[in-house]
């Protein structure tokens, strides 16, 4: 399998809207959760770069598609983060439809790291990520992020609950434990990204 260096990823541009996307070649993998999840945090320590993904938390940023590239032709994609807490209601609705613009009609999305809050998984948006990742068939990484927050016992039981939920729906998630703030999980993170480059780029 071949091992990528994910320490010289740069980032590449964001976009608002997926027909200003104008690279049609290549493939992308999607991270996705809802604002907060901890999806800056985990590209920047997928990346061992600590601004690469600013965690910034104003609502500017975090609407905008943001792509890195890991190598030529294998880009990340942070998506917007849904459900912003404080945002208003037509502002979350466009968020969202931006997203699953991304999710339903870009080519060359791949497959998905799914980002959730190990204390709050499985929220309404996250259900309707899952739904709509079975339906077109994209593969999915689950990362149960921040997982420093509980103690061993409690992590393993989140673990289960999610793992129970979504068996019931597919075989073909991987659910990990994550957490950026202490390093964990970001060997298998680097694991499922090299095995979807080849999979994706060598046959
Ligand atoms: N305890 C803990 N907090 C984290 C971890 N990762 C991110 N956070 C915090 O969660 C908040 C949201 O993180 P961020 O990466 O910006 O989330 P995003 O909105 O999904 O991009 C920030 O305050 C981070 O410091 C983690 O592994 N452990
Ligand atoms: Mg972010």
């Amino acid at each position: 399998m071949n091992s990528l260096n994910y320490n010289k990823t740069k980032f590449f541009k964001s976009y608002s809207q997926i027909d200003e996307i104008e690279f049609q070649n290549g493939i992308e993998i999607g991270f996705i959760g809802y604002s907060n999840s901890g999806k800056s945090s985990a590209i920047n320590s997928l990346t061992n770069q600590k601004k690469l993904a600013r965690f910034s938390k104003t609502p500017g940023r975090t609407q905008l598609i943001n792509f890195f590239e890991v190598v030529p032709g294998f880009r990340i994609v942070d998506l917007p983060g849904y459900g912003y807490a404080n945002a208003p209601v037509l502002i979350k609705k466009k968020w969202q439809k931006r997203v699953y613009n991304y999710l339903e009609q870009r080519q060359q999305l791949r497959s998905l790291v799914l980002l959730m809050d190990i204390r709050r998984p499985l929220k309404k948006l996250d259900q309707k990520i899952i739904h709509i990742a079975i339906h077109h068939k994209i593969s999915m990484l689950v990362l149960l992020t921040k997982c420093d927050k509980l103690v061993i016992n409690e992590q393993k039981i989140q673990f289960k609950k999610v793992y129970e939920e979504l068996k019931s729906l597919s075989d073909s998630f991987q659910i990990e434990l994550f957490s950026a703030y202490k390093k964990i999980g970001i060997k298998k993170l680097q694991l499922k990204l090299n095995h979807w480059y080849d999979k994706y780029f060598l046959n």
